[in-house]
């Protein structure tokens, strides 16, 4: 109109659509013809579905670089302080939906494609994810991206472009079967590669004295080998603002002029080789959820990101700065958990090696930068490194390590004098049998901030595996419960959850989780619950299909989805679960009658390769659901489906159809569970322990809206104080004997009695998560869910409630704390200007 154009011939900065930058769904369809032709070459009668896909990606991304490089330049040249996330791991998923949301031009797009004459939902399901993380800790970080930009925080992401993310997962004869995870090989249309922002990492050779020109004492660092880091950038589109923060993956090369030296000499094939070995570094993600202990390529991993982000960093800091004396005031680094934690030492060595400074100066830097996150109280998932790996691999950081151990350890002694125990239990040197660097021992002092990720865990933190730290610094400790973005959990995953909610309460809600309260007020409207209902059944017919698709199991969608995703270890306790199936379906078997609700057991998870009992547990679930599944007594009434290769893609269709969600961890262990959060925020209710955030989520949605069962934490450590004995439970307990001795009998192993034998053996002989002890309990808590099913119209105003009341648990809320308590940042909005005015 009239006014905007005066406004937009006035004012320079008002950007001018154009081919790349247009929203109109005209301009979009032409667009996506266009990229279709000059970027896969292709015509549209020869074009494949994946071809499509990225002709639409790359439509997508045109529209957000002018946010991203506004979004980078403002944060570049703003004295504001940035926050810098260092991860190991990134389990973004998939981001075409997600860009499309957070653009807020999902319409647009869906209208154009469908003009096209093809189907906007199988373009984004054709996206093969980047699975670069292992679970929680990964999918975390990646909802916290969202929340910065979202948050228009100025914030970097920092970690590592693995070519091989975590596997597939295939299931072949009810075994889990790894197989390489290639997300790399179609091409990956939203990264752009800076070759030209690359930096070199030292590894291995030996440390030398020397005195500079003014006479100072100095030590440098003369490496047996050179790596070369190169970043990739995603852009991290905050929703409907203007910040697009970056997520920067490293990937490793050869540094070409090392061993040029090598091949003049004609031996072509070493030069290569190490060219093969820095190739190998990023090759492939750890696919444990726990620390493998001393696999030193691992360490080479945590060192080469964490030194080519910290180096990225600080080139970036003095574009704008003279020194880096007020680095701590413009960075907040992050570490998650502690495979990053060894960059407190990195950064002491390129202040005092590097830039020169003395060390209590630089001591002070570090301190205030870093703040250090915790999510596990497992003690043998603590890392640590053998000394001898630790000094060969990084000698100038090994020195640097003790001078840090031994200025700390010296203010202990003043503190606590003549406690060798507390000197030993602090101190970053594990000198117990063989020596180790204790990783999370050197977060602690190198940070001024540690926190857990839930009340319950940040409690126990204090109390166990950090209690000296604690009793040293107790300011340090503090806690930020763990939260999920409603965009890609909600929004992207349920439309149709979320389209009733807006027609109800409006849109605020996604990024004002709050406000989901005045759902409430719709609790006694039966209309409402049973609109509510229809949504629900939906979704379930959803999955009903992809489940016979998948597996080929006809599952009933009427039927209660009872679900449990989430990675498969003995603390989560998936085979409590079954046991519980197991019962059901005694009782059934002995009693036809039984009025119970329909029940799918829905599974999905990975194991570690190398863990026997997790994928014994996978087989274990598979075999029970052969038998069940193809019982004609049952007449349908029990169903168990193990769905394959779990992951973020899959959990987008899980989370919405479930009615109840399982989180039956042994109380203490799992430190917050974020899955919990995805299920409830859903719509489904919980059955769980008194664990990590189950705790606030029952607080929050109230204890009548909540299935508990099971010991608290410290009735588990009662339990085991007086030597618990497991074998007790199965000699009193008659149904819980008669579960187990099927089991054992080999009826779900077509009578083969070794192959779940050593899961009953566990249970009976040692039982370290007490699953036997929590058995009847759990299945008291799971009549009552089957009773409270029955009542369809109590269900929906408990699932109601459990949605209104989620507010809490958005990653906005986490992150709003992480900004005022931890990192002490703000805000700062972008302002677009056209690529075309830009220097002009
Ligand atoms: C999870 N940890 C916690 N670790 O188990 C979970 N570890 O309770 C919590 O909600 C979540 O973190 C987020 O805070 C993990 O997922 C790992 O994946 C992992 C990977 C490598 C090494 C150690």
């Amino acid at each position: 109109d009239h006014l905007s154009l005066m406004a937009s011939i006035l004012n320079p900065n008002v950007t001018i659509e154009d081919d790349r930058t247009g929203l109109d769904i005209e301009t979009i369809r032409r667009a996506v013809l266009d990229n279709l032709f000059y970027i896969q070459g292709k015509f549209p009668a020869i074009a494949t579905k994946h071809d499509f896909y990225m002709a639409l990606a790359y439509t997508v991304r045109d529209r957000l670089l002018q946010r991203w490089l506004n979004s980078v330049q403002t944060n570049l040249k703003k004295d504001v302080k940035s926050v810098a996330y260092l991860s190991a791991e990134f389990l973004v998923g998939p981001h075409l939906g997600n860009n499309l949301i957070n653009l807020d031009i999902y319409q647009q797009v869906e209208q154009a494609i469908k003009e096209s004459g093809l189907n906007l939902q199988e373009l984004i399901d054709t996206e093969e994810e980047p699975g670069l993380g292992n679970g929680g800790l990964g999918r975390l970080a990646a909802c916290y991206l969202d929340s910065l930009s979202s948050l228009e925080i100025p914030a970097i992401g920092y970690g590592i472009r693995y070519e091989f993310g975590i596997f597939d997962q295939h299931i072949q004869d009810g075994w889990q079967v790894e197989i390489t995870d290639k997300w790399l090989q179609y091409g990956n249309p939203w990264e752009i590669a800076r070759p030209e922002s690359s930096v070199m990492v030292n590894f291995g050779g030996r440390t030398e004295a020397y005195t500079d020109d003014h006479g100072a004492f100095r030590v440098r660092w003369i490496p047996e080998y050179v790596v070369k880091g190169i970043p990739y950038d995603t852009p991290i589109l905050g929703y409907k603002v203007n910040t697009a923060n970056t997520l920067r993956l490293w990937r490793s090369e050869a540094c070409e002029s090392f061993n040029f030296e090598r091949f003049n000499q004609g031996d072509y094939y070493g030069a290569v080789d190490s060219k093969v070995h820095s190739e190998n570094l990023c090759k492939v993600l750890y696919p444990n959820d726990e620390p493998i202990q001393g696999k030193e390529l691992r360490l080479q991993q945590q060192y080469f990101f964490v030194c080519c982000s910290l180096q990225d960093m600080i080139r970036t800091h003095l574009i704008e700065n003279s020194s880096l004396d007020n680095f701590d005031q413009l960075w907040a680094i992050q570490l998650n958990d502690t495979h990053p934690a060894v960059a407190v030492a990195e950064l002491m060595r390129l202040l005092v090696d590097v830039h020169h400074y003395e060390w209590e100066p630089a001591w002070q830097i570090t301190e205030n930068t870093f703040g250090y996150t915790n999510h596990t109280l497992l003690p043998e998932a603590l890392e640590k490194w053998p000394l001898s790996i630790f000094g060969r691999l990084l000698p100038r950081l090994l020195e640097i390590i003790y001078e840090i151990n031994n200025r700390f350890l010296e203010r202990v002694r003043i503190k606590f004098p003549d406690n060798g125990s507390k000197m030993s239990s602090l101190s970053i040197i594990d000198e117990s049998d063989d020596k180790y660097v204790r990783m999370a021992n050197l977060a602690c002092i190198g940070s001024h901030r540690i926190n857990g990720v839930a009340q319950l865990h940040s409690e126990l933190l204090k109390e166990t595996i950090l209690h000296d730290f604690y009793a040293l610094f107790p300011e340090k400790f503090t806690n930020v419960t763990n939260g999920v973005t409603p965009r890609r959990w909600m929004v992207l995953s349920n439309p149709r959850l979320t389209e009733l909610i807006t027609q109800k309460i409006g849109n605020r809600w996604i990024n004002h989780l709050d406000e989901l309260k005045q759902l409430e007020q719709f609790v006694d409207d039966a209309s409402f619950r049973s609109q509510w209902r229809q949504v629900k059944q939906e979704v379930k017919q959803d999955l009903a299909k992809y489940i016979e698709k998948k597996v080929g199991i006809v599952v009933n969608p009427a039927s209660l989805f009872d679900v449990q995703v989430k990675r498969i270890h003995e603390y989560k306790r998936q085979h409590l679960n079954v046991l519980h199936i197991i019962t059901l379906y005694n009782r059934l078997k002995h009693n036809p009658n039984l009025d119970i609700p329909p029940r799918t057991f829905i599974f999905g998870g990975k194991a570690a390769p190398g863990y026997f009992m997790a994928k014994r547990i996978i087989k274990l679930i598979t075999s029970v659901g052969d038998v069940i599944n193809n019982d004609p007594d049952l007449k349908d009434r029990l169903k168990v489906v193990f769905l394959p290769d779990y992951n973020v893609t899959l959990g987008q269709r899980v989370y919405p159809a479930a009615d109840l969600s399982e989180q039956i961890s042994t109380a203490g262990k799992e430190a917050s569970g974020t899955g919990n959060m995805k299920f409830s925020l859903n719509g489904a209710l919980t059955i769980g322990t008194l664990d990590g955030a189950n705790v606030e989520i029952r607080e929050e949605v109230g204890a009548e809206n909540f299935f508990l069962f099971g010991l608290t934490t410290p009735q588990v450590a009662e339990v085991k104080s007086h030597g618990y004995y497991p074998r007790g439970h199965y000699d009193s307990n008659e149904e819980l004997r008669g579960v187990l001795d099927l089991i054992s009998c080999g009826f779900f192993s077509r009578g083969n009695r070794e192959l779940l034998q050593p899961i009953v053996d566990n249970l009976l002989y040692d039982d370290p998560y007490l699953l036997l002890a929590d058995y009847q309990s759990y299945i008291n808590s799971q009549e009552e869910v089957s009773e409270a099913y029955k009542d369809q119209e109590r269900w929906s105003r408990m699932s109601i409630l459990n949605v209104a009341r989620m507010g809490k648990f958005s990653s906005d809320r986490s992150i709003q704390e992480y900004c005022d308590n931890i990192w002490k940042v703000q805000p700062v909005s972008i302002k677009l200007q056209a690529y075309n005015q830009e220097n002009a």
